[in-house]
């Protein structure tokens, strides 16, 4: 039997969650075409005959500009921390001299394999030039080129993880998918939503904490809070008589009850506080621990 903790690590963007999610074979972390969407560590278990692999997903690493950064680059630290195998992941379209910096920098201490992801997006040569560009770099135990959108090489990826996991017993109970509670992911989807409906500074003005949970005998019934920090982004939210809150709310429903394959009644609210991404007991109020 082999297990151990498997860490996606990677500049933002680069389909570290969509990694995740085609690994597990089931949707767990949001992803959108926007930068900075996962903002949590997001740990899944992927359980096989002789293997139990706890993958996270990880926050893109970035210089931090305000406490939030700051506790989505602990995630990133505590990742590092406990790996047994890092997955490093690159867009293979990215300047290879930068990804080289990056991956240096953060002075690894355990096995990892170099994920060249969107190998779709380019063409075969480019995926020689990486892998002639990355060869015998000290961080760099393996180099795997995948499509994580396309399911490319996932195979190749998974039987090379293995190989790499220690031997030991399971760390959690097979039958389960992930650590984190179901409610949190219902907040995530509500986010996610966010990213896909609102440009610019919105999705990242916003947080979405579920402020209620019930499991009734035919729905369950969810409140959630989106908080902003100022009052001209919940104007904007609620969009003109309420048409942008009311679009969010649907499409946030429908893709909480595919989750929980379950019907839903969802309720939610828009609150301001201000400057909360910078403010220490909001933080942690919304669920960025320390
Ligand atoms: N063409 C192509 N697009 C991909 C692939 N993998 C992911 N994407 C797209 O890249 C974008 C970012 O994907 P995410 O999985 O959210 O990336 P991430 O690394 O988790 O991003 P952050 O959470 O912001 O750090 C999305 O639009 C994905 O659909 C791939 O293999 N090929
Ligand atoms: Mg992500």
């Amino acid at each position: 039997m082999r297990s151990g903790f498997v860490n996606i690590i990677g500049k933002p963007n680069a389909g570290k969650s969509t990694l995740l999610n085609a690994l597990i074979g089931e949707k767990l972390a949001i992803v959108s075409s926007k930068v900075q969407t996962t903002r949590h560590r997001i740990r899944a278990f992927l359980n096989g005959p002789d293997y139990q692999i706890v993958f996270s997903d990880t926050p893109g690493v970035i210089e931090p500009k305000y406490k939030l950064h700051e506790r989505m680059m602990e995630a990133v630290r505590s990742s590092m921390e406990d790996a047994d195998v890092c997955l490093l992941m690159a867009d293979i379209r990215d300047d290879f001299e930068e990804l080289d910096a990056m991956f240096t920098a953060l002075s690894l201490k355990v096995k990892a394999i170099l994920v060249l992801n969107k190998s779709d997006m380019v063409k075969q040569n480019r995926v020689g030039e990486a892998i002639a560009f990355f060869n015998g770099k000290s961080y760099c135990s393996g180099i795997i080129p995948i499509s994580a959108s396309k399911k490319q090489n996932l195979d190749v990826l998974l039987d090379k993880i293995i190989l790499s996991l220690p031997e030991g017993e399971p760390f959690y109970d097979q039958d389960e998918l992930t650590d984190m509670p179901t409610r949190f992911f219902c907040g995530e989807l509500i986010r996610e939503k966010i990213f896909e409906l609102f440009d610019e500074e919105i999705p990242y003005q916003a947080t979405v904490m579920v402020t209620r949970f019930e499991e009734k005998t035919t729905l369950i019934k969810i409140s959630a809070d989106i908080i902003v920090q100022r009052e001209s982004q919940k104007a904007i939210i609620l969009g003109a008589g309420g048409i942008m809150i009311k679009k969010l709310g649907t499409l946030s429903r429908q893709s909480i009850e595919q989750f929980l394959d379950s019907k839903v009644f969802l309720e939610i609210f828009v609150r301001v506080r201000n400057n909360w991404r910078n403010n220490e007991s909001h933080l942690k109020e919304y669920g960025y621990h320390a």
